[in-house]
């Protein structure tokens, strides 16, 4: 990013046409910049205190100033709120580019607030996913990893290794004054970090549902009523439903909130051996969809005589039967569950079992780690074991520093500690602008 002192200004409200748009100027000349563009700004500026006035494209509105140390990028800044038309916010913004601010860049906001030290990495990850939280559940997830909680267990895991590292490192250099090295306290320091780092990765799961979604594949055989279903469930005609086998060619994925449960649908196209091309190409991306999903619902139809469904065997724990058409046939298998999606009876039961699979999700608070924590986590832990066993197989024991560096630095790539610039602008990549 360029100029990181340069004083930047960007709305920090969306950018379409709202009753009141908030313009923030953050950097070192910020108040400068305000007092160009604003009729009352103070000589001396009390914080967080609104004035009201007037702006040089003579629009009216508020000012506020923060200080230095006390704001949300943790600089010198301001922000403006005006009417939200888009020529009152254009004519402010050039305004303050004439007074020597530059356009900030999507996500600097932010960016500056870790460099400063006002939030940490997965804090900063935590901001977009509060911003882009569609779902309860999801915001519920941004606020808990904002608070810092996750931050805070990495960091005393990493405090684990760095102990053992220490006491590894004077054991080698030093062993003349200080004797061994006391490897019961390092091997439990080990055996903490990788504790509270196991207990970080079991939540990856919880954590992928919770942004992501849960993922529903509806497979089966042609004709069973897999896109009647998905129609029933999204409350629209999403998938094209005809009486002819084989009408579903392609993967239909569509989101629905199920009983609380974000959850990504996907309709497959009927399974069995077909020799047009077409639809060929269809069941492979019912396999793909098969391997990829949390949850698949192998649709039977009721009335119809019932095989042990391969698919049963291949996917076992993840495959839960759902028997249509009820309104046909009753349905008396033991643990299936039976609806018609024609009729809509039995659905309920199935938005129960959602809610059941996701156990906890919509209540939660619970922090959970993201897909950009979870391999840093994983690698961590490998570091640990690989020093864990070095320690107990006799091996000499400064072998056990290289995993326990490997786990250090990794963990501090979670909370920034330790990223280097190339990871920081990943992270700060899919933040738009005002963030
Ligand atoms: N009576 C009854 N008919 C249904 C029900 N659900 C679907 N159908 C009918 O069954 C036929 C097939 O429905 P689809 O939803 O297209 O079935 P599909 O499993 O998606 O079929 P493919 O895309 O060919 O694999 C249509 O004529 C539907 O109207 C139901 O619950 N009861
Ligand atoms: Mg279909």
């Amino acid at each position: 990013m360029p100029g990181l002192f340069d004083t930047i200004v960007a709305p920090i409200t969306g950018l379409q046409r709202a009753a009141v748009t908030v313009l923030r100027v953050s950097g070192t000349d910020s108040w400068d910049v305000a007092r160009s563009v604003f009729d009352r700004w103070p000589n001396d500026p009390q914080p967080c205190q609104m004035i009201y006035g007037r702006f040089v494209h003579d629009d009216d509105g508020y000012a506020v100033a923060f200080e230095e140390g006390a704001s949300f990028t943790g600089e010198r800044s301001a922000e403006f709120s005006i009417h939200g038309s888009p020529a009152s916010v254009r004519l402010l913004l050039q305004a303050c580019l004439r007074a020597g601010a530059r356009s900030a860049e999507p996500g600097e906001f932010t960016q500056r607030a870790f460099l400063n030290g006002r939030i940490d990495l997965t804090q900063a990850e935590a901001i977009r996913e509060t911003v882009d939280a569609l779902t309860d559940a999801q915001l519920r997830s941004a606020n808990a990893l904002r608070a810092g909680e996750l931050s805070r267990r990495v960091g005393e895991a990493r405090e684990e290794v760095l102990r053992a590292l220490t006491a590894i490192e004077a054991a080698t250099d030093f062993s003349e004054e200080i004797g061994g090295m006391d490897r019961p306290a390092v091997l439990s320091n080990i055996e903490r970090a990788s504790e509270i780092v196991r207990e970080l990765l079991s939540t990856a799961k919880r954590g992928r549902i919770v942004r992501d979604g849960l993922t529903i594949a509806l497979v089966g055989r042609p004709n069973v009523g897999k896109s009647s279903l998905l129609n029933r469930l999204l409350g629209q005609e999403r998938a094209i439903v005809t009486a002819i086998p084989g009408t579903t060619r392609d993967t239909v994925e569509e989101w629905a909130d199920l009983s609380g449960v974000p959850c990504r649908l996907v309709d497959t196209a009927g399974l069995r051996d077909s020799l047009d091309p077409v639809e060929r190409l269809g069941v492979e991306r019912t396999k793909e969809a098969l391997e990829r999903a949390d949850l698949i619902w192998l649709v039977v139809a009721a009335n119809e005589p019932w095989d042990d469904d391969p698919v049963v065997e291949a996917y076992g724990e993840r495959v839960r039967v759902v028997a249509n058409k009820i309104d046909l046939a009753p349905c008396d298998h033991e643990g299936w569950i039976g609806v018609s999606a024609l009729t809509g009876e039995g659905i309920e039961g199935l938005l129960r079992l959602v809610a059941q699979e996701s156990e906890s999700i919509p209540g939660s608070t619970q922090v959970t780690v993201n897909a950009r924590h979870r391999p840093l986590l994983e690698g961590a832990l490998v570091g640990l074991v690989q020093a864990e066993r070095t320690l107990t197989n006799g091996a000499p024991d400064d072998l056990a520093a290289v995993g326990l560096y490997d786990a250090a630095a990794r963990l501090g790539e979670i909370t920034g500690d330790t990223a280097t610039p190339d990871m920081i602008t990943r992270v700060f990549r899919d933040f738009c602008i005002g963030k």
